[in-house]
């Protein structure tokens, strides 16, 4: 049971991004049972996590329940945090994996759904196709979002702490007696913000290296507004059609009277 909801603090959101997606590859291969289960061809991982340069999740995310395929001994998959939150398993089709994501219980907030469909075959154009086959590896990852809304004041508390990036730093020069220095990894500052620019694979290219940033959103955005704009033009067609079937039936119906 949830604990009882601590005060709220008024007027504030907290927005946090995250990843759901899955690996997968053609079996044999390493890290999968060889010989693979009778009439299973691949192997895959589903998982939710952490931006790469993003707050822990696990501040925030206390269970993940992954359900798979019926087909699937066991298809409720329960993971308790810390995590990592995913799960491993090989089989022969792709199906959509329900995913039910439970808060900390000092949110006082209520597990929410999402899903993700397996991706188990190459995609793409016949470039990615040809590296994610010479790879083994294909990777589907969508961006995600959660915002509480007025959290209560426990949460907001962890939610704003400088903890959650601990994860980010590395141990360094660990002399005798002397406390660990922690140092960021890599060039890119640590926020819960997306960072402006994808890290390795340029604007705009995910997997393989590429990395969600502001600029790939913004890339999403624009090819929203642009499908948006054909369908209203599409509609305003359609309008005009019906305009000119409207005239004509009220010339028939004139001439009719008239008769
Ligand atoms: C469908 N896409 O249309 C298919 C279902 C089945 C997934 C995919 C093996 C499970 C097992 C497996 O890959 N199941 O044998 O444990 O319904």
């Amino acid at each position: 049971m949830p604990a009882a909801a601590s005060k709220r603090v008024r007027g504030t959101q907290i927005r946090r991004h995250f990843i759901i997606g899955n690996t997968a590859c053609v079996l044999p291969a390493p890290g999968f049972p060889d010989p693979p289960p009778e009439g299973h061809t691949k192997g895959w991982t589903v998982y939710v996590r952490s931006l790469p340069n993003g707050p822990d999740l696990s501040t925030w995310l206390k269970k993940v329940q992954f359900k798979l395929h019926h087909t699937y001994t066991d298809a409720s998959r329960t993971i308790e945090g810390p995590g990592p939150f995913e799960v491993t398993e090989t089989g022969y089709g792709e199906f959509g994996v329900e995913i039910r994501l439970y808060f900390a219980p000092e949110s006082g907030e209520k597990a929410v759904y999402r899903e993700h469909y397996l991706s188990l075959a190459p995609y793409g154009s016949e470039e990615q196709k040809a590296r994610q086959e010479k790879e083994n590896k294909i990777v589907a990852e969508k961006l995600e979002t959660v915002e509480f809304n007025e959290p209560t004041q426990e949460f907001y508390k962890s939610l704003t702490a400088e903890e959650q990036f601990q994860w980010l730093k590395v141990k360094k020069g660990r002399g005798k007696g002397k406390k660990p220095d922690y140092v960021f990894e890599g060039e890119v500052e640590p926020t819960a913000q997306l960072p402006e620019r994808a890290q390795g694979g340029g604007e705009g290219s995910l997997g393989a290296g590429g990395t969600w940033s502001q600029g790939y959103e913004r890339q999403v955005v624009a090819q929203l507004r642009e499908s948006a704009g054909a369908l209203e033009q599409m509609l305003e067609e359609e309008r005009r059609g019906m305009e000119e079937r409207k005239r004509k039936l009220q010339e028939v119906g004139a001439s009719i009277a008239a008769k």
